[in-house]
Protein backbone atom coordinates (compact mmCIF):
# COMPACT_ATOMS: atom_id res chain seq x y z
CA UNK A 1 0.00 0.00 0.00
CA UNK A 2 1.85 3.69 -0.97
CA UNK A 3 1.98 5.65 1.83
CA UNK A 4 -0.89 9.13 1.53
CA UNK A 5 0.30 12.32 1.94
CA UNK A 6 -2.95 14.91 2.34
CA UNK A 7 -2.38 18.50 1.83
CA UNK A 8 -5.25 20.75 2.98
CA UNK A 9 -5.35 24.52 4.23
CA UNK A 10 -5.94 23.71 7.78
CA UNK A 11 -5.22 20.49 9.44
CA UNK A 12 -7.56 18.66 11.61
CA UNK A 13 -6.01 15.37 13.50
CA UNK A 14 -8.01 13.44 15.88
CA UNK A 15 -8.88 14.45 19.42
CA UNK A 16 -10.01 11.45 20.64
CA UNK A 17 -13.26 12.96 21.61
CA UNK A 18 -16.72 10.89 21.40
CA UNK A 19 -18.36 9.90 18.49
CA UNK A 20 -19.84 12.82 16.52
CA UNK A 21 -17.37 15.35 17.66
CA UNK A 22 -15.21 15.40 15.19
CA UNK A 23 -15.94 15.54 11.67
CA UNK A 24 -16.90 13.34 9.23
CA UNK A 25 -13.45 14.56 7.05
CA UNK A 26 -11.09 14.41 9.65
CA UNK A 27 -12.34 10.76 10.57
CA UNK A 28 -12.07 9.68 7.20
CA UNK A 29 -8.96 11.10 6.11
CA UNK A 30 -7.44 10.58 9.63
CA UNK A 31 -8.54 6.24 9.09
CA UNK A 32 -6.93 6.55 5.46
CA UNK A 33 -3.70 8.11 6.99
CA UNK A 34 -3.20 5.47 9.95
CA UNK A 35 -3.53 2.71 7.39
CA UNK A 36 -0.77 4.02 5.23
CA UNK A 37 1.16 5.66 7.52
CA UNK A 38 0.97 8.97 5.56
CA UNK A 39 1.20 12.38 6.63
CA UNK A 40 -1.08 15.14 7.16
CA UNK A 41 0.51 18.33 6.06
CA UNK A 42 -0.56 22.20 5.97
CA UNK A 43 -1.23 25.30 8.21
CA UNK A 44 -0.82 25.35 11.51
CA UNK A 45 -3.61 28.61 11.61
CA UNK A 46 -0.34 30.35 13.83
CA UNK A 47 1.43 33.38 12.31
CA UNK A 48 5.41 33.89 12.17
CA UNK A 49 6.93 37.23 11.90
CA UNK A 50 9.80 35.88 9.48
CA UNK A 51 8.41 32.52 7.27
CA UNK A 52 10.99 30.08 8.32
CA UNK A 53 9.60 26.62 6.99
CA UNK A 54 10.51 24.94 9.90
CA UNK A 55 7.88 21.51 10.20
CA UNK A 56 6.38 20.83 13.34
CA UNK A 57 5.73 17.31 13.50
CA UNK A 58 2.78 15.80 15.64
CA UNK A 59 1.55 12.80 16.28
CA UNK A 60 -1.66 12.32 17.59
CA UNK A 61 -4.12 8.61 17.62
CA UNK A 62 -1.84 7.42 15.11
CA UNK A 63 -1.93 10.09 12.54
CA UNK A 64 1.46 12.21 11.83
CA UNK A 65 0.99 16.02 11.20
CA UNK A 66 3.52 18.10 10.18
CA UNK A 67 2.21 21.54 10.35
CA UNK A 68 3.89 25.35 9.28
CA UNK A 69 3.64 28.84 10.31
CA UNK A 70 2.76 31.69 7.76
CA UNK A 71 3.40 35.00 7.78
CA UNK A 72 0.58 37.79 8.90
CA UNK A 73 0.30 38.90 5.40
CA UNK A 74 0.36 34.96 4.15
CA UNK A 75 -2.64 34.86 6.15
CA UNK A 76 -3.90 38.02 4.80
CA UNK A 77 -3.63 38.04 1.27
CA UNK A 78 -3.82 34.04 0.86
CA UNK A 79 -6.20 32.85 2.96
CA UNK A 80 -8.30 36.08 3.73
CA UNK A 81 -7.58 37.60 1.09
CA UNK A 82 -7.75 35.12 -2.61
CA UNK A 83 -9.33 32.40 -0.86
CA UNK A 84 -11.99 34.12 1.01
CA UNK A 85 -12.58 37.33 -0.70
CA UNK A 86 -11.79 36.38 -4.57
CA UNK A 87 -12.33 32.80 -5.14
CA UNK A 88 -15.12 31.61 -2.49
CA UNK A 89 -17.56 34.10 -3.52
CA UNK A 90 -16.86 33.70 -7.06
CA UNK A 91 -17.03 29.83 -6.68
CA UNK A 92 -20.37 30.34 -5.44
CA UNK A 93 -22.04 32.59 -8.07
CA UNK A 94 -21.09 35.67 -5.88
CA UNK A 95 -19.48 37.61 -8.25
CA UNK A 96 -20.75 41.16 -6.54
CA UNK A 97 -18.90 40.09 -3.59
CA UNK A 98 -15.68 38.62 -5.28
CA UNK A 99 -12.59 41.15 -4.55
CA UNK A 100 -9.71 41.08 -7.15
CA UNK A 101 -6.66 42.31 -6.02
CA UNK A 102 -3.56 42.08 -7.07
CA UNK A 103 -2.09 41.64 -4.04
CA UNK A 104 -4.14 38.61 -3.05
CA UNK A 105 -2.90 36.92 -6.50
CA UNK A 106 0.35 36.91 -5.34
CA UNK A 107 -0.26 36.08 -1.56
CA UNK A 108 -1.64 33.13 -3.11
CA UNK A 109 0.75 32.04 -5.17
CA UNK A 110 3.79 32.74 -2.53
CA UNK A 111 2.02 30.50 0.03
CA UNK A 112 1.24 27.75 -2.48
CA UNK A 113 4.74 27.85 -3.64
CA UNK A 114 5.70 27.90 0.51
CA UNK A 115 4.14 25.23 0.92
CA UNK A 116 5.45 22.91 -1.68
CA UNK A 117 8.75 24.02 -1.18
CA UNK A 118 8.39 22.83 2.40
CA UNK A 119 6.10 19.72 1.83
CA UNK A 120 8.90 18.27 -1.57
CA UNK A 121 11.42 17.23 0.55
CA UNK A 122 8.88 15.33 2.74
CA UNK A 123 7.94 13.21 -0.19
CA UNK A 124 8.86 9.80 -1.45
CA UNK A 125 9.22 8.12 -4.56
CA UNK A 126 6.26 6.14 -3.85
CA UNK A 127 3.77 8.38 -1.72
CA UNK A 128 0.02 9.52 -3.53
CA UNK A 129 -0.58 12.42 -2.61
CA UNK A 130 -3.58 14.48 -2.26
CA UNK A 131 -4.53 18.12 -2.44
CA UNK A 132 -7.75 19.46 -0.76
CA UNK A 133 -9.86 22.75 -1.88
CA UNK A 134 -9.64 25.47 -3.29
CA UNK A 135 -6.85 27.31 -1.26
CA UNK A 136 -3.80 24.72 -3.19
CA UNK A 137 -4.93 25.09 -6.68
CA UNK A 138 -1.56 26.24 -7.47
CA UNK A 139 0.50 22.93 -5.25
CA UNK A 140 0.22 20.49 -8.10
CA UNK A 141 2.35 22.96 -10.73
CA UNK A 142 4.37 24.29 -7.90
CA UNK A 143 5.35 20.59 -6.99
CA UNK A 144 5.84 18.91 -10.12
CA UNK A 145 7.93 22.46 -10.50
CA UNK A 146 9.87 20.33 -7.87
CA UNK A 147 10.79 17.36 -9.81
CA UNK A 148 7.63 15.90 -7.85
CA UNK A 149 6.47 13.08 -10.51
CA UNK A 150 4.04 11.36 -8.03
CA UNK A 151 0.58 11.12 -8.69
CA UNK A 152 -1.05 13.86 -7.26
CA UNK A 153 -4.63 14.25 -6.86
CA UNK A 154 -7.27 17.32 -6.48
CA UNK A 155 -10.88 17.17 -4.36
CA UNK A 156 -12.73 20.27 -4.83
CA UNK A 157 -14.81 20.74 -1.75
CA UNK A 158 -16.81 23.51 -2.97
CA UNK A 159 -18.61 24.29 -6.47
CA UNK A 160 -17.04 24.68 -10.00
CA UNK A 161 -18.53 28.21 -11.42
CA UNK A 162 -19.80 28.39 -14.83
CA UNK A 163 -17.27 29.86 -17.13
CA UNK A 164 -18.84 32.95 -17.86
CA UNK A 165 -18.22 33.67 -14.29
CA UNK A 166 -14.74 32.30 -14.32
CA UNK A 167 -14.08 34.39 -17.14
CA UNK A 168 -14.62 37.78 -14.33
CA UNK A 169 -11.00 35.85 -12.52
CA UNK A 170 -8.04 37.72 -13.72
CA UNK A 171 -5.26 35.24 -14.44
CA UNK A 172 -8.32 32.46 -14.68
CA UNK A 173 -6.48 30.68 -17.44
CA UNK A 174 -3.12 30.04 -15.58
CA UNK A 175 -5.18 28.88 -13.08
CA UNK A 176 -6.57 26.12 -14.91
CA UNK A 177 -3.66 25.44 -16.83
CA UNK A 178 -2.22 24.88 -13.60
CA UNK A 179 -4.59 22.47 -12.64
CA UNK A 180 -3.70 19.80 -15.57
CA UNK A 181 -0.90 19.28 -13.07
CA UNK A 182 -2.79 17.32 -10.86
CA UNK A 183 -3.18 13.21 -12.25
CA UNK A 184 -7.06 13.67 -10.81
CA UNK A 185 -9.47 16.38 -10.09
CA UNK A 186 -12.62 15.36 -8.08
CA UNK A 187 -16.12 17.32 -7.95
CA UNK A 188 -18.61 16.82 -5.54
CA UNK A 189 -21.47 16.65 -7.92
CA UNK A 190 -21.89 16.47 -12.18
CA UNK A 191 -23.23 20.09 -12.08
CA UNK A 192 -19.70 20.87 -10.76
CA UNK A 193 -18.13 19.04 -13.05
CA UNK A 194 -19.57 19.86 -15.89
CA UNK A 195 -18.96 23.28 -15.53
CA UNK A 196 -16.10 22.49 -15.36
CA UNK A 197 -15.97 20.48 -19.17
CA UNK A 198 -17.62 23.80 -20.22
CA UNK A 199 -14.74 25.88 -19.55
CA UNK A 200 -12.20 23.18 -21.20
CA UNK A 201 -14.57 22.86 -24.09
CA UNK A 202 -14.90 26.93 -24.49
CA UNK A 203 -11.62 28.43 -23.12
CA UNK A 204 -9.11 26.04 -23.76
CA UNK A 205 -7.39 23.78 -26.54
CA UNK A 206 -7.44 21.06 -24.17
CA UNK A 207 -9.48 17.98 -25.22
CA UNK A 208 -11.83 15.93 -23.11
CA UNK A 209 -12.22 12.25 -23.80
CA UNK A 210 -15.18 9.97 -22.80
CA UNK A 211 -13.81 8.56 -19.85
CA UNK A 212 -13.70 12.12 -18.49
CA UNK A 213 -10.17 12.72 -19.12
CA UNK A 214 -8.49 16.29 -19.75
CA UNK A 215 -5.66 16.18 -22.35
CA UNK A 216 -3.67 19.16 -23.34
CA UNK A 217 0.29 18.56 -24.31
CA UNK A 218 1.57 15.56 -22.59
CA UNK A 219 -0.66 16.40 -19.54
CA UNK A 220 -3.82 14.33 -18.73
CA UNK A 221 -5.59 14.69 -15.81
CA UNK A 222 -8.86 12.59 -14.59
CA UNK A 223 -11.92 14.36 -14.29
CA UNK A 224 -14.41 12.18 -11.23
CA UNK A 225 -17.36 12.98 -9.41
CA UNK A 226 -16.90 11.74 -6.14
CA UNK A 227 -19.58 13.05 -3.34
CA UNK A 228 -18.50 13.25 -0.41
CA UNK A 229 -20.55 11.73 3.15
CA UNK A 230 -20.55 11.53 6.46
CA UNK A 231 -19.52 9.15 8.59
CA UNK A 232 -22.08 7.83 9.13
CA UNK A 233 -21.28 4.83 11.93
CA UNK A 234 -19.97 6.99 14.05
CA UNK A 235 -22.82 9.97 13.74
CA UNK A 236 -25.67 6.99 13.92
CA UNK A 237 -23.68 6.28 17.25
CA UNK A 238 -23.62 9.61 18.55
CA UNK A 239 -27.54 10.34 17.57
CA UNK A 240 -27.91 7.52 19.61
CA UNK A 241 -25.61 8.55 22.66
CA UNK A 242 -26.53 10.09 26.34
CA UNK A 243 -25.62 13.44 24.98
CA UNK A 244 -27.74 13.17 21.79
CA UNK A 245 -30.89 12.08 23.78
CA UNK A 246 -30.88 14.59 26.65
CA UNK A 247 -30.27 17.19 23.88
CA UNK A 248 -33.22 15.98 22.03
CA UNK A 249 -35.45 15.65 25.54
CA UNK A 250 -34.59 19.12 25.98
CA UNK A 251 -35.38 20.53 22.75
CA UNK A 252 -38.72 18.43 22.82
CA UNK A 253 -39.50 20.23 26.67
CA UNK A 254 -38.37 24.09 25.18
CA UNK A 255 -40.19 23.14 22.14
CA UNK A 256 -43.19 22.57 24.29
CA UNK A 257 -45.72 20.57 22.37
CA UNK A 258 -44.99 23.36 19.03
CA UNK A 259 -43.49 21.66 15.40
CA UNK A 260 -39.86 22.56 15.83
CA UNK A 261 -38.06 23.40 12.06
CA UNK A 262 -34.22 24.03 12.24
CA UNK A 263 -31.38 25.33 10.49
CA UNK A 264 -28.12 24.78 11.10
CA UNK A 265 -25.24 26.41 8.87
CA UNK A 266 -21.98 28.37 9.18
CA UNK A 267 -22.73 32.02 9.14
CA UNK A 268 -21.65 32.16 5.44
CA UNK A 269 -23.94 34.21 2.52
CA UNK A 270 -23.49 31.42 0.64
CA UNK A 271 -26.04 29.65 3.04
CA UNK A 272 -29.43 31.29 1.88
CA UNK A 273 -30.01 32.62 5.52
CA UNK A 274 -31.96 35.75 4.75
CA UNK A 275 -33.54 34.46 1.65
CA UNK A 276 -35.03 31.19 4.00
CA UNK A 277 -35.98 33.85 7.13
CA UNK A 278 -38.31 35.50 4.44
CA UNK A 279 -39.16 32.43 2.93
CA UNK A 280 -40.64 31.60 6.88
CA UNK A 281 -41.78 35.12 7.18
CA UNK A 282 -44.31 34.71 4.27
CA UNK A 283 -45.45 31.56 5.81
CA UNK A 284 -46.41 33.30 8.90
CA UNK A 285 -48.20 36.25 7.02
CA UNK A 286 -50.12 33.96 4.82
CA UNK A 287 -51.11 31.45 7.26
CA UNK A 288 -52.01 33.05 11.09
CA UNK A 289 -53.47 29.92 11.80
CA UNK A 290 -49.72 28.51 12.54
CA UNK A 291 -49.07 31.21 15.19
CA UNK A 292 -48.13 29.81 18.20
CA UNK A 293 -47.98 26.53 16.39
CA UNK A 294 -44.61 26.09 15.33
CA UNK A 295 -40.82 27.49 15.55
CA UNK A 296 -37.90 27.80 13.44
CA UNK A 297 -34.67 27.26 15.41
CA UNK A 298 -31.65 28.42 13.06
CA UNK A 299 -28.46 27.92 14.28
CA UNK A 300 -25.82 29.87 12.83
CA UNK A 301 -22.16 30.17 14.25
CA UNK A 302 -20.08 33.45 12.98
CA UNK A 303 -17.31 32.54 10.73
CA UNK A 304 -14.69 34.73 8.96
CA UNK A 305 -15.53 37.45 10.69
CA UNK A 306 -12.36 39.44 9.45
CA UNK A 307 -14.08 39.83 5.92
CA UNK A 308 -16.07 42.47 5.43
CA UNK A 309 -19.36 40.76 3.94
CA UNK A 310 -19.47 38.24 6.51
CA UNK A 311 -19.63 40.94 8.76
CA UNK A 312 -22.54 42.44 6.14
CA UNK A 313 -24.82 39.00 5.98
CA UNK A 314 -24.31 39.15 9.92
CA UNK A 315 -25.87 42.58 10.31
CA UNK A 316 -28.99 42.06 7.97
CA UNK A 317 -29.67 38.55 9.41
CA UNK A 318 -29.75 40.70 12.95
CA UNK A 319 -32.12 43.20 11.67
CA UNK A 320 -34.30 40.70 9.73
CA UNK A 321 -34.60 37.93 12.63
CA UNK A 322 -35.54 41.36 15.25
CA UNK A 323 -38.53 42.20 12.36
CA UNK A 324 -39.79 38.79 12.27
CA UNK A 325 -40.01 38.64 15.63
CA UNK A 326 -41.19 42.22 16.55
CA UNK A 327 -44.11 41.48 13.87
CA UNK A 328 -45.35 38.17 14.83
CA UNK A 329 -44.32 37.36 18.29
CA UNK A 330 -46.35 37.50 21.25
CA UNK A 331 -45.88 37.54 25.07
CA UNK A 332 -45.95 33.18 24.74
CA UNK A 333 -44.32 32.58 21.77
CA UNK A 334 -41.45 33.47 19.85
CA UNK A 335 -41.85 32.24 16.14
CA UNK A 336 -37.90 32.62 15.29
CA UNK A 337 -34.55 31.71 17.86
CA UNK A 338 -31.54 32.58 15.78
CA UNK A 339 -28.52 31.84 17.53
CA UNK A 340 -25.03 32.79 16.65
CA UNK A 341 -23.00 29.79 18.67
CA UNK A 342 -22.06 26.43 17.72
CA UNK A 343 -22.79 23.34 19.29
CA UNK A 344 -20.81 19.91 19.35
CA UNK A 345 -22.01 17.27 17.30
CA UNK A 346 -23.42 14.92 19.56
CA UNK A 347 -25.53 17.84 21.01
CA UNK A 348 -26.56 18.71 17.39
CA UNK A 349 -27.92 15.87 16.48
CA UNK A 350 -30.20 15.37 19.45
CA UNK A 351 -31.79 19.04 17.79
CA UNK A 352 -31.67 17.50 14.52
CA UNK A 353 -34.32 14.45 16.23
CA UNK A 354 -36.08 16.69 17.64
CA UNK A 355 -37.38 19.02 14.94
CA UNK A 356 -39.67 18.20 12.49
CA UNK A 357 -38.69 19.93 9.25
CA UNK A 358 -34.35 20.38 8.52
CA UNK A 359 -34.44 23.09 6.49
CA UNK A 360 -31.24 23.81 4.58
CA UNK A 361 -31.55 25.99 1.70
CA UNK A 362 -28.21 27.53 0.75
CA UNK A 363 -28.18 29.47 -2.70
CA UNK A 364 -25.00 27.72 -3.04
CA UNK A 365 -23.11 24.82 -2.00
CA UNK A 366 -20.47 22.35 -2.95
CA UNK A 367 -22.09 19.53 -0.60
CA UNK A 368 -23.92 20.31 2.45
CA UNK A 369 -23.29 17.91 5.05
CA UNK A 370 -25.96 18.82 7.37
CA UNK A 371 -28.47 18.10 5.22
CA UNK A 372 -27.50 14.24 5.18
CA UNK A 373 -26.51 14.97 8.93
CA UNK A 374 -30.38 15.52 9.89
CA UNK A 375 -31.47 12.70 7.75
CA UNK A 376 -29.17 10.39 9.47
CA UNK A 377 -29.94 11.64 13.22
CA UNK A 378 -34.02 10.93 12.45
CA UNK A 379 -36.22 8.69 14.51
CA UNK A 380 -37.31 5.69 11.96
CA UNK A 381 -40.54 5.18 13.40
CA UNK A 382 -41.07 9.16 13.26
CA UNK A 383 -38.95 10.69 10.86
CA UNK A 384 -39.00 14.75 10.02
CA UNK A 385 -38.99 15.84 6.47
CA UNK A 386 -36.10 17.44 4.82
CA UNK A 387 -36.54 20.48 2.83
CA UNK A 388 -33.48 20.89 0.84
CA UNK A 389 -32.21 23.76 -2.02
CA UNK A 390 -32.01 22.77 -5.57
CA UNK A 391 -28.71 24.70 -5.19
CA UNK A 392 -26.94 22.14 -2.94
CA UNK A 393 -24.14 19.27 -4.36
CA UNK A 394 -26.87 17.18 -1.82
CA UNK A 395 -29.35 17.63 -4.47
CA UNK A 396 -28.12 15.32 -7.13
CA UNK A 397 -28.10 12.06 -4.00
CA UNK A 398 -31.20 12.78 -2.00
CA UNK A 399 -33.62 13.12 -4.47
CA UNK A 400 -36.43 12.17 -2.08
CA UNK A 401 -36.39 15.32 0.21
CA UNK A 402 -38.57 18.15 -0.87
CA UNK A 403 -36.22 20.21 -3.13
CA UNK A 404 -36.84 23.89 -3.22
CA UNK A 405 -34.90 27.02 -5.02
CA UNK A 406 -34.18 28.51 -2.40
CA UNK A 407 -34.47 32.22 -3.79
CA UNK A 408 -38.11 31.88 -4.04
CA UNK A 409 -40.30 32.76 -0.44
CA UNK A 410 -43.12 31.33 -2.01
CA UNK A 411 -41.66 27.79 -2.82
CA UNK A 412 -40.10 27.88 0.98
CA UNK A 413 -43.74 28.55 2.67
CA UNK A 414 -45.38 25.85 0.41
CA UNK A 415 -42.43 23.56 0.90
CA UNK A 416 -43.09 24.06 4.82
CA UNK A 417 -46.70 23.88 4.48
CA UNK A 418 -46.63 20.59 2.56
CA UNK A 419 -44.01 19.15 4.77
CA UNK A 420 -45.61 20.16 8.02
CA UNK A 421 -49.27 18.40 6.74
CA UNK A 422 -46.86 15.33 5.01
CA UNK A 423 -48.31 11.54 6.10
CA UNK A 424 -46.26 9.42 8.31
CA UNK A 425 -46.83 6.98 5.55
CA UNK A 426 -44.54 9.50 3.62
CA UNK A 427 -42.46 10.65 5.99
CA UNK A 428 -41.16 7.14 6.46
CA UNK A 429 -40.51 6.27 2.39
CA UNK A 430 -38.49 9.51 1.55
CA UNK A 431 -36.57 8.81 4.71
CA UNK A 432 -36.54 5.41 3.79
CA UNK A 433 -35.00 6.56 0.37
CA UNK A 434 -32.47 9.34 1.53
CA UNK A 435 -31.13 6.57 4.66
CA UNK A 436 -29.89 4.33 1.56
CA UNK A 437 -27.91 6.84 -0.26
CA UNK A 438 -26.53 8.21 3.29
CA UNK A 439 -25.12 5.26 4.46
CA UNK A 440 -24.09 3.92 1.13
CA UNK A 441 -22.26 6.74 0.11
CA UNK A 442 -20.73 7.32 3.11
CA UNK A 443 -17.27 9.58 4.21
CA UNK A 444 -15.42 6.10 3.89
CA UNK A 445 -16.88 5.50 -0.05
CA UNK A 446 -16.26 8.92 -1.12
CA UNK A 447 -12.34 8.40 0.30
CA UNK A 448 -12.14 4.87 -1.09
CA UNK A 449 -13.86 6.36 -4.39
CA UNK A 450 -10.98 9.23 -4.49
CA UNK A 451 -8.22 6.56 -3.71
CA UNK A 452 -8.89 4.63 -6.30
CA UNK A 453 -8.36 6.82 -8.90
CA UNK A 454 -5.29 8.52 -7.30
CA UNK A 455 -3.83 4.97 -7.42
CA UNK A 456 -4.38 4.85 -11.04
CA UNK A 457 -7.28 2.24 -11.08
CA UNK A 458 -10.51 2.69 -12.89
CA UNK A 459 -13.43 4.38 -10.65
P1 LIG B 1 -19.13 23.90 4.96
O1 LIG B 1 -19.48 25.07 4.10
O2 LIG B 1 -18.56 24.23 6.28
O3 LIG B 1 -18.14 22.90 4.19
P2 LIG B 1 -21.27 21.78 5.55
O4 LIG B 1 -20.97 20.64 4.67
O5 LIG B 1 -22.72 22.11 5.62
O6 LIG B 1 -20.55 23.11 5.12
O7 LIG B 1 -20.82 21.52 7.05
C1 LIG B 1 -19.64 20.89 7.41
C2 LIG B 1 -19.71 20.44 8.87
O8 LIG B 1 -19.80 21.56 9.76
C3 LIG B 1 -20.91 19.53 9.15
O9 LIG B 1 -20.42 18.33 9.69
C4 LIG B 1 -21.74 20.29 10.17
O10 LIG B 1 -22.28 19.49 11.22
C5 LIG B 1 -20.78 21.30 10.77
N1 LIG B 1 -21.58 22.51 11.03
C6 LIG B 1 -22.14 23.32 10.12
N2 LIG B 1 -22.84 24.29 10.74
C7 LIG B 1 -22.72 24.08 12.06
C8 LIG B 1 -23.22 24.71 13.23
N3 LIG B 1 -24.02 25.77 13.12
N4 LIG B 1 -22.88 24.22 14.46
C9 LIG B 1 -22.08 23.14 14.55
N5 LIG B 1 -21.60 22.48 13.48
C10 LIG B 1 -21.91 22.94 12.26
C11 LIG B 1 -17.50 22.80 2.91
C12 LIG B 1 -18.43 23.02 1.68
C13 LIG B 1 -19.62 22.07 1.74
C14 LIG B 1 -19.12 20.61 1.84
C15 LIG B 1 -18.08 20.46 2.95
C16 LIG B 1 -17.42 19.08 2.92
O11 LIG B 1 -18.88 24.38 1.64
O12 LIG B 1 -20.43 22.22 0.58
O13 LIG B 1 -20.22 19.76 2.13
O14 LIG B 1 -17.04 21.43 2.82
O15 LIG B 1 -16.87 18.82 1.66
Amino acid sequence: MSRLIVISNRVSPPTGDGPGNQGGLAVALSAALRESSGIWFGWSGEETETFTGHINFQRSYGVTTATIDLEAQDVEEYYNGYANCTLWPLFHNRLDLAEFERGFAGGYARVNDRLAETVAPLIEDSDLIWVHDYHLMLLGRNLRARGVKNRIGFFLHIPWPPARLLESLPGHGELFDAMLDFDVIGFQSENWRDSFIEYVQGHTDATIDQNGIVSLGDRQAQIIVCPIGIDFTEFHQAAHGEVARESCRRMKRSANGRTMIVGVDRLDYSKGLPERFLGYERLLGSRPDLHGQLFLLQIAPPSREQVRSYQQIRATLDSLSGRINGEFADAEWVPLRYINKGYPRDALAGIYRASRIGLITPLCDGMNLVAKEYVAAQDPEDPGVLILSQFAGAARQLTDALIVNPHSPDELAEAIDRALRMTKKERKERWHSLMANIRDEDVRWWQECFAKALAGSPV
